[in-house]
């Protein structure tokens, strides 16, 4: 006879109050999800035999992750965001869509209401010693024809691995630009080659990491939001080669179709035809959208965005 208390009726009855599914008031659907979780969670104590202050650990570890906002550090650090991604990526494939940029997760760090500039923009406004990146490609739809007025969003960390807004020693909207993209469908920009991230060393998020002995780095990457009416949104980010985490990151967001060549210029004339004294970078990438169609998964997520004030 199984020892488990999961099967008996007592329990069973317990989850169905605790979920108000015997009241007819509330959503039907999170009740089912209410009571799926709470059941989870008990199964877990089981199988692992968690003891009373474990588990009270376990909750001051969530209130603390809470208050010092990194829930949206600790689901990507988790996979979660990427299984959101798989199971989208599935859904369209599903559904006969093929090609197209693949996509990758948003990350906790994006702003809305950046400035927005057509065909180009330089994000790099706060001074600082790094490698000078021009970035420029098409956005196209899949048959390769461009598609002109979609919009760019991209963000990306400085030479430290800070976020403008996270970071109070950058200015507003540093490293945050939204492009529109002119008649032949492109985009291009001047920045600064950014580096890696690394989750806050003292956070909720780390502690965690240490605790089962992984790292909290994500190799040098931008982040890019496109969209254009009548396409599906594409929330994506390309990696920066070379970086020592590109197959190793803690936020498991790289992927190999987005990991473009960095054309490193050297060259004397290259550098004075851009008006620069130091050798700069340089990556092509275009960005292939999907048409907007029905009994497909909404690609816009919702989720709290902060704005620069
Ligand atoms: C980042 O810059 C990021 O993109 C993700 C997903 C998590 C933490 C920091
Ligand atoms: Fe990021």
């Amino acid at each position: 006879m199984s020892t488990s208390l999961l099967g008996r009726p007592e329990f069973k009855d317990l989850l169905v109050k605790v979920a108000g599914l015997d009241n007819d008031k509330g959503d039907e659907r999170l009740k089912h999800i209410v009571q799926r979780v709470a059941e989870h969670i008990c199964s877990v104590i089981e199988e692992f035999d968690v003891s009373p202050s474990e588990f009270w650990s376990a909750m001051a570890y969530l209130t603390e992750l809470g208050q010092a906002n990194e829930v949206g550090l600790l689901v990507p650090g988790l996979g979660i965001e990427t299984f959101l991604d798989m199971r989208m990526d599935e859904a369209e494939r599903k559904a006969g869509l093929e090609g197209g940029t693949p996509r990758t997760i948003e990350g906790p760090l994006y702003i809305a209401g950046a400035p927005l500039s057509k065909g180009e923009a330089r994000l790099d406004q706060d001074p600082e010693q790094g490698e000078v990146l021009f970035m420029q490609g098409v956005v196209t739809d899949k048959t390769g024809k461009p598609i002109a007025g979609a919009v760019v969003d991209v963000w990306h960390a400085n030479t430290k691995g800070g976020y403008s807004f996270f970071d109070p020693s950058q200015s507003q909207y540093n490293l945050r630009r939204r492009i529109e993209t002119d008649a032949e469908g492109r985009y291009r920009f001047r920045s600064i080659l950014p580096a890696g991230y690394a989750c806050p060393p003292n956070g909720s998020t780390q502690k965690l990491l240490d605790a089962i002995g992984r790292h909290g780095h994500r190799p040098a990457h931008i982040h890019f939001f496109v969209t254009a009416p009548n396409y599906r949104k594409l929330t994506t980010q390309i990696n920066i080669d070379g970086d020592e985490y590109l197959h190793d990151d803690f936020a498991f967001a790289t992927r190999d179709e987005l990991i473009p060549p960095v054309a490193r210029h050297t060259d004397a004339d290259a550098i004075n035809a851009k008006g620069l004294n130091e050798p700069f970078s340089e990556i092509t990438f275009n960005f292939v959208l999907h048409r907007e169609a029905d009994a497909l998964p909404d690609t816009i997520v919702e989720r709290p965005h902060a704005e620069a004030a």
